[in-house]
C-alpha cells in the first residue's frame, strides 16, 4: 500500500501532539507565572482507569487543565502498583511541574513520590494516602458519603435487617467508608452483616456479580446490600436480576454516572439509593489543587468535596435522567468552591 508524504506527515504530527498531550495551550493573562505563559506540564498517574467514577474524573482533569493552559499527560492505571510507581518515575523525567496522583496503593508509591517532591515537583494525592505534609489529599468526604448513605439504609429498612457488604480493603475512600459501616453495625446489634465480597479485578461489575452471586445464594435472608462504589453496585444488581430476587432486595451504594441513574430507574431495579459527588468535579478540583501548588500559592492539606444522597424516588419525582440534569437540580452536587482563586478560569 503507498502512502502520500502528506499523509505520512500528518500522521507524525498527530502521533507527537497525541504524546505531547494539549500541545501548544494558550497563557492567561493577568495569571502568575508559570500559568501567563500557557503550556504548563502536569501529570495525572491513574491506579484504575475503568468503571464511570474514573473516566468522569479524568474528563473533569481535562477539561479544567485546558482551561488552564495546562500540558496534561495521562499515564492510564491498570490496578497494577509497578506499573503506577515506573510512571511516576517517567512523570518525573518529563520535568513535568506536578504530578496528580490518583488512587494507588501508598506502601508501593511513598517513596518515589518523595523523588519528585526532591525534585521540585508538586504532588496532589486524590484517595491515596501519601502521609506528607507536602502533597494536599483530596477526598470526597467518605465520611459523610457512607454515614447519609447508611442513614437512608436505616431510614427504609430500620434497625435490624440482614446484610451483604462489598469491600476491598486498602484503598482510602473504601477504608475510611468501612469505618463508617464498622461504627453503624456496632450502634445496631440488629444489623448483622451475613456475607462480604469484594474484588477490584476488572472488569468488576462482571467480577462482582459471580461473588455476589454466591453469597446471595448462600444467604438467602440478606435484605440489605451495602455496596459502597457503583461497580460494586452495578455487579449485585446483576447477581440480584441474575437470581431472581432483586424485588426483595435493596442495594446502597456510592457515586454516580449517567448510566448508573437509568440503572436505578429500571423497573424492579434493587438499587435504591447512591451517595456521590460529582466526579468530573473532583477531578478539576484535583487539578486546581496542582495549579495552585504549582503557581506558589497554599493550598490546605485536606481537601474535601462534598457528597450528596441521591434516592430513586427522588429522581423519578424530578424526572432526572442524566448527571447534567442532576447538577442542574442540585447545584451543591454540579460544582465545588475548594481550591478556586480568581485567576483560574472554571470549566463549564
Ligand atoms: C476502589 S476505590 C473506588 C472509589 O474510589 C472513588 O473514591 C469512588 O468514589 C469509588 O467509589
Amino acid at each position: 500500500m503507498k502512502h502520500s508524504k502528506t499523509a505520512i506527515a500528518s500522521s507524525i504530527i498527530l502521533l507527537v501532539s497525541l504524546m505531547c498531550g494539549s500541545a501548544f495551550a494558550a497563557g492567561i493573562k493577568n495569571a502568575p507565572a508559570p500559568f501567563d505563559k500557557g503550556d504548563v506540564p502536569i501529570a495525572l498517574i491513574d491506579y484504575i482507569s475503568g468503571g464511570d467514577f474514573f473516566r468522569a474524573f479524568e474528563s473533569g482533569a481535562r477539561k479544567q487543565a485546558k482551561a488552564l493552559g495546562v500540558d496534561l499527560r495521562v499515564f492510564p492505571g491498570k490496578e497494577d502498583a509497578a506499573l503506577q510507581r515506573d510512571q511516576i518515575q517517567q512523570a518525573i523525567n518529563l520535568n513535568v511541574k506536578a504530578i496528580v496522583i490518583n488512587h494507588g496503593l501508598p506502601e508501593s508509591i511513598k517513596d518515589v513520590v518523595k523523588q519528585a517532591l526532591d525534585a521540585g515537583i508538586k504532588v496532589v494525592a486524590f484517595d491515596v494516602n501519601i502521609d506528607h505534609p507536602q502533597v494536599p489529599q483530596v477526598e470526597q468526604s467518605d465520611k459523610d458519603l457512607a454515614q447519609i448513605l447508611l442513614d437512608q439504609a436505616i431510614k427504609d429498612n430500620g434497625k435490624s435487617f440482614k446484610a451483604g457488604y462489598v469491600y476491598v480493603p486498602g484503598f482510602a475512600p473504601l477504608d475510611r467508608r468501612d469505618a463508617v459501616w464498622s461504627a453503624v453495625k456496632k450502634a445496631n446489634p440488629g444489623i448483622l452483616e451475613k456475607a462480604r465480597w469484594g474484588t477490584v479485578n476488572a472488569p468488576v461489575p462482571t467480577s462482582i456479580a459471580a461473588q455476589a452471586n454466591a453469597a446471595l445464594r448462600a444467604n438467602p435472608d440478606i435484605s440489605v446490600v451495602i455496596a459502597p462504589w457503583d461497580e460494586f453496585a452495578r455487579g449485585t444488581k446483576l447477581a440480584a436480576n441474575e437470581l431472581g430476587v432483586n424485588k426483595k432486595l435493596k442495594i446502597y451504594s456510592a457515586d454516580i454516572s449517567t448510566s448508573d441513574i437509568s440503572e436505578i430507574r429500571e423497573p424492579s431495579s434493587p438499587w435504591v439509593a447512591t451517595a456521590a459527588t460529582n466526579p468530573a468535579v473532583v477531578g478539576a478540583v484535583s487539578i486546581r489543587a496542582a495549579a495552585l501548588l504549582v503557581a506558589g500559592k497554599p493550598v490546605p492539606h485536606n481537601v474535601v468535596v462534598k457528597p450528596v444522597l441521591v434516592t430513586r424516588a427522588d429522581l423519578e419525582k424530578y424526572d432526572i435522567k442524566t448527571v447534567e440534569e442532576l447538577s442542574a437540580k442540585l447545584p451543591e452536587f454540579g460544582k465545588s468552591d475548594a481550591v478556586l482563586a480568581p485567576w483560574i478560569p472554571q470549566p463549564n
